[in-house]
């Protein structure tokens, strides 16, 4: 199976993704797939994307060897199901606030009988690189279930919510996790919420992983112990690059 991201993780190297917002970011993927990331966040949850898009944004992710991973908008059963129909190598949900809603998260990522995803793989096995039939058990088995904590109750129960069977990387979304918490951005309070959750994923085996805006970011939060950080968002770059060309022409 074209499991890279897991691959990585696996054998102790780092997760590195880059963050797509844009529909037309399987074109935006393929000019960076030189870039060296393993894995693209698909993000439906905040981006343009819509689950028509996930089909080929997914196509083209695995073909350029990273590992499609798609951010749902909220924690229900039929959108996880949405997403790893399109042949994605992993889902991620936001607001994750308790032991229990990992568990039906994992549950609706699995077949029966260990949880309840609705079955109907039918563009699955190509695209994950496995034939027809093998899908059922490599899917169960390899694909990643990523929850976000972002809020206080999360940060909370992250040593429950860590111990959950089947789940994979804990995500912090920083930014939603101070306003979640009403605290400042990189105070005292919140850096104590990114530490305890990376400890609680240490202690209970699993993927410790943070959104980073930019490398020198994720830099940091490699050096911290994170498994799996981000290091750009496609509108953004985009943003930059325009910023820093128009700064040439203007002399500002
Ligand atoms: C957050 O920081 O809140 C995220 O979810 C990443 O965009």
């Amino acid at each position: 199976a074209r499991t890279y991201l897991k691959n990585a993780l696996d054998a102790k190297k780092p997760g590195i993704g880059f963050w797509c917002t844009l529909p037309g970011s399987s074109t935006v993927a393929t000019v960076l797939a030189t870039g060296g990331f393993n894995w693209t966040l698909i993000d439906a949850e905040h981006g343009m994307i819509t689950d028509k898009d996930y089909f080929e944004l997914v196509t083209t992710v695995t073909s350029m060897g990273a590992s499609p991973i798609i951010r749902i908008p909220w924690n229900e059963e039929w959108m996880i199901k949405r997403a790893l129909d399109s042949g994605a190598q992993g889902v991620m949900t936001p607001m994750c606030h308790s032991a229990e809603d990992a568990k039906r998260i994992v549950s609706y990522s699995k077949y029966p009988p260990t949880g309840t995803r609705g079955y109907g793989p039918m563009f699955c096995p190509p695209v994950f690189g496995v034939k027809g039939s093998q899908y059922d058990a490599a899917a169960d088995d390899k694909l990643l279930v990523i929850v976000q904590i972002e809020s206080r109750a999360g940060i909370e129960n992250v040593e429950e919510i860590a111990k959950v069977p089947g789940l994979d990387v804990l995500f912090i979304g920083p930014f939603d996790l101070a306003k979640q918490m009403n605290v400042q951005f990189g105070g005292d309070e919140h850096e104590a919420a990114i530490a305890k959750t990376l400890a609680a994923a240490k202690a209970a085996g699993k993927t410790a992983a943070i959104f980073c805006p930019n490398g020198q970011v994720a830099r940091k939060r490699l050096d911290q112990g994170f498994d799996m950080v981000s290091i750009a968002v496609d509108n953004a770059c985009l943003a930059a690059e325009m910023e820093r060309q128009m700064s040439f022409v203007t002399g500002t």
